[in-house]
């Protein structure tokens, strides 16, 4: 199995309408604009596979990448966009949770932040939702070529304070999309999840 083989294979608005049960999937979460759908484009190499967006909120619905039979990749919709009614911001989280409590095959879960503001309130629910339905998390500090080195590296550690105290297992790294930094450690913990039993 490798990840370049992504291809696209449905967009469902909550659990019931997903694939039948797969085999084992990584699913992507974030705020909304934090880079999901750039991250998986770059992650398995096939340029233009998740619609990226400089509007927010652009993926509204689950949506699925098969690598092979019965192994996917997810894009979650992104949460946390002020401009989303209520109401509908209020159904997404509760798709969302469903997803995250009743999806068996899901092997873990990559939390994607902005490396200039992580651990928003909604990151942290996030995490608290994640973390409490027992499922790995690899959080991914996205954009981090907007920062210089040493401000990267600064907001890394002082997540990495956050968890140790707070949810000790859960990884963190830096990631840019554009730049290609952390591609390959992510690739591994993806490939990782999606191989182990
Ligand atoms: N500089 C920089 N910009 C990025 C990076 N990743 C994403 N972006 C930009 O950030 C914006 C949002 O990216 P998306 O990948 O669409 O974000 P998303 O999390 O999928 O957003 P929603 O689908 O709305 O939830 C786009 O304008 C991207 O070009 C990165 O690593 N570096
Ligand atoms: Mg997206």
């Amino acid at each position: 199995m490798n990840l370049n083989q992504a291809t696209f294979t449905t967009s469902a608005p909550k659990l019931s309408r997903c694939p039948t049960e797969s085999i084992a999937e990584v699913a992507f979460a974030g705020r909304s604009n934090a880079g999901k759908s750039s991250a998986l484009n770059r992650l398995t190499g096939v340029n233009g596979l998740a619609r990226t967006s400089k509007t927010p909120g652009r993926t509204q619905l689950i949506n699925y990448f098969e690598l092979d039979e019965a192994h996917y990749l997810v894009d979650l919709p992104g949460y946390g966009f002020a401009k989303v009614p209520l109401k509908i911001r209020q159904q997404w989280e509760r798709h969302l949770e469903e997803y995250l409590r009743d999806r068996k095959a899901l092997r873990g879960l990559i939390i994607l932040m902005d490396i200039r503001h992580p651990m928003t309130d909604n990151d942290r629910q996030m995490v608290e939702w994640s973390h409490f339905i027992d499922r790995p998390i690899h959080i991914l500090l996205t954009k981090a070529d907007k920062l210089k080195r040493g401000a990267a590296m600064a907001s890394l550690h002082k997540v990495e304070a956050t968890l140790k105290t707070e949810f000790p297992g859960i990884t963190v790294q830096i990631f840019s999309s554009t730049k290609g930094i952390g591609v390959d450690e992510a690739r591994q913990t993806v490939m990782n999840w999606l191989t182990s039993d």
